[in-house]
C-alpha cells in the first residue's frame, strides 16, 4: 500500500525545504518508495482527526497498512528498516548509522532549535543581544566536534545512511546563518547531501506545494 504523509498546505518556510516532511520525503525518495501527501492547514492540524494520528497536532505523520506514525526520526527509521538503501546490513555499521540518527536529533538539533526560537520570539527582549551569542557558541561547540569527526570523509560512517540524511537535514537549518561556513567540511557535507538526486526530487515536490499554494 502506498504510504501517505502529511505536510503543511502553506509552509511557513516558503518552500525552502525546512519543514520536517522534507526529511520523510527524502527518505522515501532514497529508497524509491512512492508516497501520497495529505496537505493540512494549521487549523486542521489541531482537529481531532489529525490529533488521532499526531498527539501534538504537528506534521509530518506517516500512514501505511493501518500503521500510523508520528515523529520524523521514528518515521525515517521505519522506512529505513523496511527498505534497502538507508541502513547498512552489517549489524555494527547499522547500529552506528542509527546512533548518528539519534545524535542528529538529540545532540545537534536542540541548540539549533533553541537559536531559531530565540530569533523568532525573543529578539525584542532586553537580554536578547547577550543571549544569542551564547546560543550560537553552543551550536559552534557541537559543529566543531562534528567537523573533527567527519574530517575529510564524504559521510559520517563510510556509505551514506539514514544517519547522514538526518544529520544533513538538521544542519540545513543553519544555512541562513554563517555558522556552517565556519567548517568548510560540514558545508561541503551538506552540499553533498543536497546534491543527491533523491534530495532534489523531495525538495522539488515540497516546493511545488508552496508554488501551487502561492498561485492560488
Ligand atoms: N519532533 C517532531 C518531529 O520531528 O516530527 C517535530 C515536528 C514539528 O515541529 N513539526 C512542525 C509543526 O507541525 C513543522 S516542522 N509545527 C506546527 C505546530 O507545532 O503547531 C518545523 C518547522 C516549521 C517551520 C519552519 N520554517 O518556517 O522554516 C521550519 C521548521
Amino acid at each position: 500500500m502506498t504510504p501517505t504523509i502529511t505536510a503543511f498546505v502553506n509552509s511557513p518556510d516558503r518552500g525552502r525545504g525546512l519543514a520536517r516532511d522534507m526529511r520523510v520525503r527524502w527518505a522515501l525518495e532514497e529508497v524509491g518508495e512512492p508516497y501520497k501527501v495529505r496537505l493540512l492547514s494549521f487549523a486542521e492540524m489541531k482537529e481531532p482527526a489529525h490529533l488521532a494520528l499526531h498527539p501534538f497536532g504537528q506534521i509530518p505523520t506517516y500512514e501505511e497498512d493501518g500503521l500510523a506514525l508520528f515523529e520524523t526520526g521514528a518515521i525515517v527509521f521505519h522506512i529505513a528498516e523496511h527498505h534497502a538503501g538507508l541502513l547498512p546490513v552489517e549489524p555494527h555499521a547499522r547500529a552506528r548509522a542509527i546512533t548518528w540518527m539519534f545524535a542528529a536529533l538529540n545532540t545537534m538539533e536542540p541548540p539549533i532549535l533553541e537559536r531559531e526560537y530565540a530569533m523568532l520570539t525573543e529578539r525584542d527582549k532586553p537580554w536578547a543581544t547577550e543571549r544569542l551569542p551564547m546560543l550560537e557558541d553552543r551550536i559552534r561547540n557541537r559543529l566543531g566536534a562534528l567537523s573533527v569527526r567527519l574530517g575529510e570523509a564524504d559521510w559520517l560512517d563510510s556509505a551514506f545512511s539514514a544517519g547522514d540524511l538526518m544529520m544533513a537535514g538538521v544542519l540545513l537549518r543553519l544555512k541562513s546563518s554563517n555558522l556552517l561556513d565556519e567548517h568548510p567540511n560540514l558545508a561541503a557535507y551538506v552540499a553533498r547531501a543536497e546534491a543527491r538526486p533523491a534530495y532534489q526530487r523531495a525538495f522539488a515536490a515540497q516546493l511545488a506545494v508552496f508554488t501551487a499554494t502561492e498561485n492560488g
